[in-house]
């Protein structure tokens, strides 16, 4: 061994100037007018991920939060320690408009679209700051639909400010300890203090919440059971939405709040995520009594497309990371770049990042047109249940994708001081956090039997499938169009094979259309651009995600 020898790693790139499959979609998918304002500030953020941005989440992941819980003296602090880089990820959020170009008028429909690709290019580099942006976004949704107006005109510029001073960020509990997806044995009760106020009927919360992740926001939205409107509902009918303002009191403690502990979590340890006991603590009724859950599907909404972005980031980092350092390494005389199967193996999983992203794009795109009030009902459906096969498509590909380019840097991607090994602890939070694959699979058969959801999926994709371009490679599209064809069929016997067998399907009949849509959207893609490289992924990711492996 020559001990002079020492492997480097690549430093982490530029991600908007490496990321391909980005430039691609925004090519098509931005008018020339938003493409204008927003690119240069994707080129600042792209900078950033290799500068400032990764300075500061490293800085993160290595002072954790700590919780606090008694001061010297004895007294109820519950001070949650977050380093000042953690601190200083918010002011940046703000400052790069991460929420606020998702409100941004001037885009029109485009806005998400817009949004989407700043989110996709922060994600990755965030230290987790992606979480509480995506509740911070998804309760300023709730509260522009649902909340009485000097509530809504109080806390929706401040969770949607460019300014540091002035941004806040919100939380959602909702998991108790009776269950994360199942809510309907929430315990949390609401009594009222005060009915009638400006910004609503104000509630005392009493409860203990299981898992409150971004515990250090300045306001959240909650589930609880108003207990005295003559007697409780049980079940997830009797939960209505509360909006809690987080405050302290003069000793410093929380007020109505205590902090039980944190939660050592597998990943995401950046993120302060605590469990807590309500104990009276103030807030505001939102939307009807007894209608929680469905006030707060708004915000689920929201969270869930932030969590696919978060994947096609994740993916996006690990692939353009393994590539860098295939460059670098040098095996068996040459670089690994230069070796075909190595090539092939990257050329794969940049693929399926590409086929994560466009899926992202889409439902960006049909968000955009929802919340601008232009979208058709067709396409409101489709948003339904795409929204839901977006996640769980997502989520389960990029387990596999960091770990395929974990594998990409042999040893070195195992040994945790090379910080390789936190991507793929963090990914894990992703097909389980906002809904797990199978919630996410059964709540796709209910938007399917409230509002034929997933038959909207469907017939798009059998009418996309059937118009691809004959420019594109015929091996592809024909495995495409088999596949769509083969989801119809298996969709239409599994149900009229009655209820059972159809939740029992629902999985299978979720990813197979994920997968369809994202290798549709990469067709249109390439054909909508016409660029060679895109062509290329799309017929990489039929290959690796459609076609078997031989
Ligand atoms: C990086 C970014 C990631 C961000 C991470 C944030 C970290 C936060 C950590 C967490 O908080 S994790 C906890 C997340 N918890 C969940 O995601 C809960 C998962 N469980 C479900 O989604 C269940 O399907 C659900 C709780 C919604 C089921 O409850 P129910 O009571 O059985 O609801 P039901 O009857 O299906 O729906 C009630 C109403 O809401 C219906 O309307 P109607 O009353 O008019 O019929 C539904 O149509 C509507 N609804 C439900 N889900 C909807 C929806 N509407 C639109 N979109 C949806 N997604």
């Amino acid at each position: 061994m020559d001990p002079s020898f020492f492997q480097d790693q690549a430093p982490p790139p530029d991600l908007y100037a490496v990321d391909r499959a980005l430039a691609t979609e925004l090519r098509w998918r931005l008018p020339d007018d938003v493409a204008v304002v927003m690119g240069p500030r994707y080129e600042a953020l792209g900078k950033a991920t290799a500068g400032e941005l990764l300075a500061l989440s490293e800085e993160a992941e290595r002072d954790l939060p700590r919780h606090v819980a008694y001061d010297p003296w004895g007294r109820r602090v519950d001070e949650l320690r977050v380093s000042p880089a953690w601190r200083a990820l918010k002011d940046f959020s703000a400052r790069h408009a991460l929420v606020a170009t998702g409100y941004e008028q001037a885009f029109g429909p485009h806005r998400r679209v817009a949004q989407a690709a700043l989110l996709h290019l922060f994600s990755a580099t965030s230290a987790s700051a992606m979480c509480p942006l995506a509740m911070t976004d998804a309760a300023a949704r709730v509260l522009i639909d649902l909340a009485p107006a000097p509530l809504r005109d109080r806390l929706v510029p401040r969770l949607t400010s460019t300014d540091p001073a002035t941004f806040i960020t919100s939380g959602q509990w909702m998991t108790e300890r009776t269950g994360g997806s199942d809510v309907s044995g929430t315990s949390t009760v609401a009594r009222a203090l005060e009915r009638g106020t400006a910004e609503g009927d104000v509630f005392a919360l009493h409860g203990v919440k299981w898992f409150t992740s971004a515990t250090t926001s300045e306001m959240a939205l909650a589930l609880g059971r108003i207990s005295d409107d003559g007697g409780d509902v049980l079940g997830s009918k009797g939960l209505s939405l509360f909006c809690v303002d987080v405050t302290r009191d003069e000793s410093g403690g929380y007020r109505g709040i205590a902090v039980n502990r944190l939660k050592d979590k597998l990943g995401t340890k950046a993120l302060p995520t605590a469990e807590l006991t309500l104990s009276g603590v103030p807030a505001r009724l939102i939307g009807e009594p007894g209608q929680g859950v469905r006030s707060i599907s708004g915000m689920l909404n929201i969270t869930r497309f932030y969590n696919a972005i978060a994947a096609s980031s994740a993916m996006a980092q690990a692939v353009f990371r393994a590539r860098a350092y295939s460059w670098k390494r040098h095996a068996f005389g040459a670089p690994l770049a230069g070796q075909p199967l190595h090539a092939a193996t990257l050329d794969a999983v940049e693929a399926d990042a590409a086929g994560a992203l466009a899926l992202v794009m889409e439902v960006a795109h049909l968000m955009g047109r929802v919340e601008h009030g232009v979208a058709a009902d067709d396409e409101k459906r489709r948003l339904r249940a795409l929204i839901a096969l977006a996640k769980l498509t997502t989520g389960k590909q990029v387990v596999a994708c960091v770990s395929e380019c974990l594998e990409a840097f042999g040893g070195a991607g195992y040994v945790e001081d090379t910080g390789l090994p936190r991507m793929l602890r963090d990914a894990q939070v992703l097909p389980i956090w906002e809904g797990t694959t199978n919630v996410l699979s059964l709540d796709v058969l209910r938007a399917e039997q409230r509002d034929q959801a997933f038959s909207s999926v469907l017939a798009w994709l059998h009418a996309g499938s059937g118009e691809l371009s004959s420019a594109l490679p015929t091996a592809a599209t024909t495995t495409l169009r088999e596949t769509t064809a083969r989801l119809l069929k298996a969709a239409k016997a599994a149900a009229e094979a009655g209820p059972r067998v159809l939740e029992g399907k629902a999985r299978a009949l979720a990813l197979t259309a994920g997968f369809a849509a994202e290798a549709m959207l990469l067709a249109q893609t390439a054909t909508k651009t016409g660029k060679a490289d895109a062509a290329q992924r799309f017929s990489d990711f039929v290959a690796a995600r459609l076609d078997l492996p031989v």
